[in-house]
């Protein structure tokens, strides 16, 4: 796949997402749904791999940084398909920092995945049909242009100093529609196989799950530019499309997820 269209530019600078249908083949869906599934349920083992995270009570809970102990997570980090549309979005070389798989939706509240990781942009890997039915993601289009809640505001002085930050996030997110700024809230319905990219500073959420139970096999990839260096994530791994690894700048501790 080469990179984006102008109208699929156009579509992404508006919007904040754009989707791209056809982008996984139907072999490379089931590869890793397969792995997946075998993994949850015991029939593969691997090193690293939790299946309930601490934060979750749903024991499909999803996996964090899967691709530093997974060959295949990382392998679906870089996809090569994924090199130039990411390109095309960032206006710089995309580095893969950040790999979440959900086996089922998740509900999550609305938030900005910049906040967590600053710079970030996301490719959402859809390995089934995903709809309202297994909770797709909401997003509010052309919010990316709005305000971006950043730590700074959660601080002593900060405007929303003691806020929850969900909270504050529906919040900025009733404030975009005033004057009709920005766009209603949409589900994003795509066929398997589809990836949406979108900006990390879109407002968005998991939707509610209409069929309880149901499956909805996403891996949520995140990247920076590769010109970033006021990146707080020091200890994490930055994942060039050539394979090539880096830390940058010096390597801590911190640890935090979107
Ligand atoms: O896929 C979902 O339900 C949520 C994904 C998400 O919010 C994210 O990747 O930041």
């Amino acid at each position: 796949m080469g990179g984006l269209t102008e109208a699929q530019k156009a579509d992404y600078d508006r919007d904040g997402f754009v989707v791209l249908t056809g982008a996984l083949s139907a072999a490379e869906c089931d590869r890793f749904v397969e792995h997946m599934l075998d993994l949850h349920a015991g029939r593969k083992k691997l090193d690293g791999f939790e299946l309930r995270q601490p934060d979750s009570a749903n024991e499909w809970g999803r996996t964090h940084n899967q691709h530093v102990y997974d060959s295949m997570a990382l392998e679906y980090l870089i996809l090569p398909q994924l090199q130039a549309p990411l390109h095309d979005c960032m206006g710089d070389d995309a580095e893969g920092i950040q790999t979440m798989y959900f086996w089922q939706g998740s509900e999550q509240r609305r938030h900005q995945d910049q906040y967590y990781l600053p710079g970030c942009m996301s490719a959402w890997l859809a390995f089934i049909d995903v709809s309202r039915q297994n909770g797709t993601i909401w997003v509010q289009p052309g919010s990316h242009r709005q305000r971006l809640l950043t730590k700074a505001d959660f601080a002593n002085g900060g405007e929303f100093f003691e806020w929850d930050y969900n909270d504050a996030v529906d919040e900025q997110f009733r404030r975009n529609q005033v004057g009709g700024q920005v766009a209603d809230e949409v589900p994003v319905e795509v066929p398997k196989g589809s990836v949406v990219l979108f900006h990390g500073a879109l407002v968005h959420r998991g939707g509610q799950i209409l069929q309880p139970g149901s499956e909805r096999h996403v891996l949520a990839n995140h990247y920076i530019p590769y010109g970033l260096d006021d990146w707080p994530h020091t200890s994490w791994t930055r994942h060039a499309f050539d394979g090539s690894v880096r830390r940058h700048p010096e390597p801590d501790t911190h640890k935090e997820r979107s």
